[in-house]
């Protein structure tokens, strides 16, 4: 069966970028097409200025939010990447095989340290690494599918990139997985600054609308979204950036093709307000789940312990093998009171490479 994992990060209120690009099809395509792990990656939120108490709110948040779009604990496995140390572990490996060079190149690297040294802020050596966190994160459940937004084909690239070296330099020890992405809005863009992605950490709040906003505030937020200069409504990404998107917007909330779209509107009004209509619609069974979940703490808590374990089962032998392979001496679980011949050294190596090809497969 098919192995997908996907993950959101607690850096802000989750957005409706997080929900067309990634959670939905999560909860409507992945969970019920294959073996899936979704999971909150706190570790990731640690690599910007962050308040620890707001992190820990915002976690619980995101993996109650990821409850409330229709993730079945029956059907996948829902978690925190903290709670499952493999991730860590496996990162450092990785560390070992990505080059400072492909790290400075990625772009949401350069986009956030340009960002945090305006702000006058010293940019974070995690800033730089935790592309490699996020191959970790992929890598260590033999992975075979990434859903995610466009934004994160980059990343997704570089954990193949890490794979494929991995695999070559040391032997077969990982699945090398490939990104998949929503038909329509796999890039949601900020109804106020039609250039940039609708990001959860930005400033721009009128442009972004979060999954709890109340619909008139959501309302509001469509109804001002910046257009483009001309009158017609026509679906075209690059000259109209403003109209394009609200047409993905409401293509992704009716099922419909924003192109076909485009040529039913013969005014921005109108078009707004039924784009305004199809979200509200859309995020309404969410925050009314969230609403009956956060009455519920114990259940959600209990989901995370069980799919924290789940997943901690899934990534060991993976991480494990990796461990061997790359020449690290297994854990000794007991002394040994026999000196160790040099046969028994090579007869140990001949066992190590046999676990690492069965772990593999
Ligand atoms: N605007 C978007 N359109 C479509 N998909 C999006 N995603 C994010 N924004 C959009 C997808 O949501 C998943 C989780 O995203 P994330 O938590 O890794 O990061 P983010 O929301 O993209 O975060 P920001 O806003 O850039 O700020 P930070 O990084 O500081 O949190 C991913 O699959 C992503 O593609």
């Amino acid at each position: 069966m098919t192995r997908v994992f996907s993950g959101i990060k607690p850096t802000g209120h989750l957005t409706l970028g997080n929900y067309l690009g990634a959670m939905r099809p999560w909860a409507e395509v992945d969970q019920h097409r294959a073996d899936s792990l979704f999971c909150v990656v706190d570790l990731h939120a640690l690599t910007v200025d962050h308040d620890p108490a707001r992190v820990r709110r915002l976690s619980r948040q995101a993996a109650t939010l990821l409850l409330a779009t229709g993730l079945d604990p029956q059907l996948c496995t829902v978690f925190v990447q903290s709670h499952v140390d493999e991730h860590a572990r496996l990162s450092y490996l990785l560390e070992c095989v990505a080059s400072d060079g492909e790290m400075r190149r990625m772009i949401q690297y350069r986009e956030k340290a340009a960002r945090e040294r305006e702000r006058g802020g010293s940019v974070r050596l995690s800033l730089l690494t935790y592309p490699v966190l996020m191959a970790a994160d992929i890598l260590a459940y033999g992975t075979d599918e990434v859903p995610v937004g466009d934004d994160q084909t980059q990343h997704v690239e570089l954990t193949r990139d890490l794979a494929v070296r991995f695999n070559q330099r040391y032997g077969h020890t990982f699945v090398v997985p490939k990104a998949t992405h929503p038909p329509v809005a796999a890039r949601v863009m900020n109804l106020q600054e039609p250039a940039s992605k609708m990001g959860k950490s930005d400033d721009s709040g009128p442009g972004i609308v979060y999954l709890l906003d109340e619909p008139d505030v959501v309302r509001k937020k469509v109804m001002r979204a910046v257009t483009d200069s001309g009158r017609e409504v026509v679906y075209d990404r690059e000259g109209r950036p403003g109209v394009a998107n609200l047409l993905e917007i409401l293509a992704a909330c009716t099922g419909g093709n924003p192109e076909i779209l485009g040529g039913v509107y013969q005014s921005y009004g109108a078009l707004k307000k039924d784009t305004a209509d199809a979200v509200i619609e859309v995020l309404r069974p969410v925050r009314a789940r969230h609403t009956e979940l956060c009455a519920d703490p114990v259940y959600v808590e209990g989901v995370l312990r069980d799919g924290a374990e789940k997943a901690r089962e899934m990534a060991r032998p993976v991480v494990d093998a990796a461990y061997r392979a790359i020449g690290l001496l297994p854990p000794v679980s007991e002394p040994t009171s026999e000196p160790v011949s040099a046969e028994a050294v090579s007869a140990e190596a001949v066992s190590v490479s046999d676990v690492v090809v069965k772990a593999a497969r």
